[in-house]
This record gives structure tokens, C-alpha cells and sequence, in this order.
């Protein structure tokens, strides 16, 4: 990709989007969101740690940083002229903002991640998912491309289009520049990442768990699922799971706003992505803020959690259906 007697680290992210031969539309949008990405750096860095006042839709209260990198990026989507629908892991419905849908892409994000460990300092992050067209709520093999911007030492950005997976850094002029093109993750990993409290797991996860620490498999869990899941796909190894509890059929994370978007990535890395049955990508989400169990990473490790699931636990997590939210689809 780097002309000859020029760096790698030249290699900016519009023009690597380009010469991937993305069209101009979703070049924009991606741009559009790493800018956003400046202004949420900003808050994390200075803002208000305190609480918004507000609670979302699952009852949690919202801090002010949650609240402020939610305005950031809805008004950057919004702007940017080439977003028809929107839908914000601190919203409780989809925003239209183009009835027109041709040439243009559905974004779903979630604006800070892990929003909960920046008064201790540790990592968090945006995680974006992005369809094209009007529709949000396709399996997630139908993304168009997926992205993170992880905030920890450094600021770094993650983005596929479907083509591989590659790493940007934010350097000393706020620019993102290539770091690692094709990132690939190997089949068998010896890290792992366990979400949930184990007094909670079922037998098959319990099981896996044991197989994984009999093997030598290190623990690594920071409690931010974009610092972690960046640590399996830059080590190239390891599996995390945030599997289904036993109070908790469907474990924690949002399948539309945690869980596509990283699978994707994973895939396209070489990984696998599931929620101990099935495919994280094949599965169809029936309300906006349905969750599911996952685990994600090292294709051999992915397989072996089914295995023991499948063997030891009985019913397969069912969506999470008839609360009491909206519909997702937008009018
Ligand atoms: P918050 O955004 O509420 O801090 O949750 C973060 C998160 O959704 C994800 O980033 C982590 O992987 C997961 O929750 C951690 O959950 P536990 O606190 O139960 O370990």
C-alpha cells in the first residue's frame, strides 16, 4: 500500500479508504465519525465525570460524558448529508434524518463505551456499526463496515470495510495514520477475557472455563469491551465472552451496538464471533436494544465454548422480546 520510499505512517485514513476504493459516500461518513472521535477525546480528557441526571432506557443513570459523546456524534451523523437513519445505544428509537436512502448509510453507535471506568482511567471507546441503505435492523453480515476508536494511552481507530481489517493512530496533529493493515488473529489463542460473575455461569460455560485454565490460558479482563476486544485482535490471540448467566439468558452486551460491529471486525480478521449457538452475524434482532451472550475471537477457542455449551447447557438463548420498548423501525 505505501508508495516506494514512503512510510506506512504517511498512509492517512482518507487516503487509505480511497486507495481501498471505498466510494466517496462511506469515505465521508468514516471520516465524518473519526472527527467526531476529536471532540469525544476532548471530554473524556476534560469533561464532567458526575452524572447527566438523566437515566436510559435500561434505568441505568447516564453520566455527563455519555450524554455529551452521544450530542458529538448525532451531530456529526447528522451534517454529514450521508446518513439516513441513526440509533444510539443512549437513545430509545431509531433517529430519521434522510427519507432518501439511495447512496446513503444507517449508522448505529454506541458513543462511549465502558462510559463507567473514566474516573478510575481506564480505556473506553466508540464502537460504530454502519449499513447501507435505510435498514438497521439486518443480521450483522450485512454491515457495511464497522469501526472502533479506542481512547487509552494513545487514540487509535480500527476500521474494516469488509476488506481486512487495519489500525490507525492518532499522531500529534490529531491525524490518524496507518499503523497496521490486515490485521489477522491466529486460530488458537492463550488469553482470555470473561465477562459476568462466574458464581453465575452455567455448566457448559463453567466447563469451558476449566478446559481454558487447565490449558494455561491467561486472564485478561479490563471490564471495557473495546480495550479488550482490541487486545485479542493487536496480541492476534485470545477469546472474550460475555456469556448468557444464569439470571441472565441473554449476558449483557447489545447485540446492534457492541456485538455486530465487532464481530465483523473479528471476522474479518480470521476470528469467529457466536453466542454459543450461532453466529453473532446471522442472528436477527427483534428490538433495538436486544442483547445477546458472546463469544468472540480465536476461531478454535469460539468452537470449543459451543462445544461445551451445546453438550452441557440445554436451551438456547431466546431474544429478548415483548419489554417494554418501541419497535425498532423507523417512521
Ligand atoms: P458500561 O458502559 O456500563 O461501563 O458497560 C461496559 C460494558 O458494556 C462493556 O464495555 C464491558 O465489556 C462490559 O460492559 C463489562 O461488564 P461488567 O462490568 O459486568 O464486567
Amino acid at each position: 500500500m505505501a508508495e516506494p520510499g514512503k512510510t506506512k505512517f504517511q498512509i492517512d485514513l482518507r487516503r487509505h479508504l480511497r486507495e481501498t476504493g471505498v466510494n466517496d459516500n462511506l469515505t465521508h461518513l468514516i471520516c465524518e465519525i473519526a472527527e467526531a472521535s476529536k471532540y469525544i477525546i476532548n471530554s473524556i480528557r476534560t469533561g464532567d465525570l458526575g452524572v447527566a441526571g438523566t437515566s436510559n432506557l435500561y434505568g441505568e443513570q447516564q453520566l455527563a460524558l455519555d450524554v455529551l459523546a452521544d450530542r458529538i456524534l448525532r451531530k456529526r451523523l447528522d451534517h454529514s448529508q450521508v446518513v439516513a437513519n441513526m440509533m444510539s445505544e443512549e437513545m430509545d428509537e431509531i433517529i430519521p434524518i434522510s427519507p432518501d436512502c439511495d447512496g446513503k448509510y444507517s449508522v448505529a453507535f454506541d458513543p462511549l463505551d465502558g462510559s463507567s471506568l473514566v474516573d478510575v482511567n481506564l480505556a473506553v471507546g466508540t464502537i460504530i456499526s454502519i449499513f447501507e441503505g435505510c435498514d438497521l435492523l439486518l443480521p450483522g453480515r450485512h454491515q457495511a463496515a464497522a469501526m472502533y476508536i479506542l481512547y487509552g494511552p494513545r487514540t487509535t481507530l480500527v476500521y474494516s470495510v469488509g476488506d481486512g481489517v487495519h489500525e490507525f493512530g492518532m499522531n500529534n496533529l490529531m491525524e490518524y495514520t496507518l499503523l497496521r493493515e490486515s490485521i489477522t488473529i491466529e486460530s488458537k489463542g492463550n488469553l482470555y477475557s470473561p465477562g459476568g460473575q462466574r458464581n453465575l455461569y452455567t455448566p457448559g460455560v463453567e466447563a469451558f472455563v476449566s478446559n481454558l485454565e487447565e490449558r494455561g490460558v491467561k486472564l485478561r479482563y479490563s471490564g471495557g469491551f473495546v480495550p479488550d476486544i482490541n487486545q485479542v485482535l493487536l496480541k492476534g490471540n485470545g477469546i472474550f465472552f460475555y456469556p448468557h448467566l444464569q439470571n441472565q439468558p441473554n449476558g449483557k452486551l447489545r447485540l446492534l451496538f457492541e456485538l455486530n460491529p465487532m464481530a465483523f471486525l473479528i471476522e474479518q480478521a480470521g476470528g469467529a464471533a457466536s453466542n454459543g449457538y450461532q453466529r453473532i452475524l446471522d442472528l436477527q434482532a427483534e428490538q433495538i436494544h436486544d442483547r445477546a451472550p458472546v463469544f468472540i475471537g480465536c476461531k478454535e477457542d469460539v468452537a470449543l465454548a459451543e462445544e461445551f455449551i451445546r453438550t452441557l447447557d440445554n436451551a438456547q438463548p431466546q431474544p429478548e422480546a415483548k419489554k417494554t420498548r418501541k419497535r425498532a423501525s423507523a417512521s
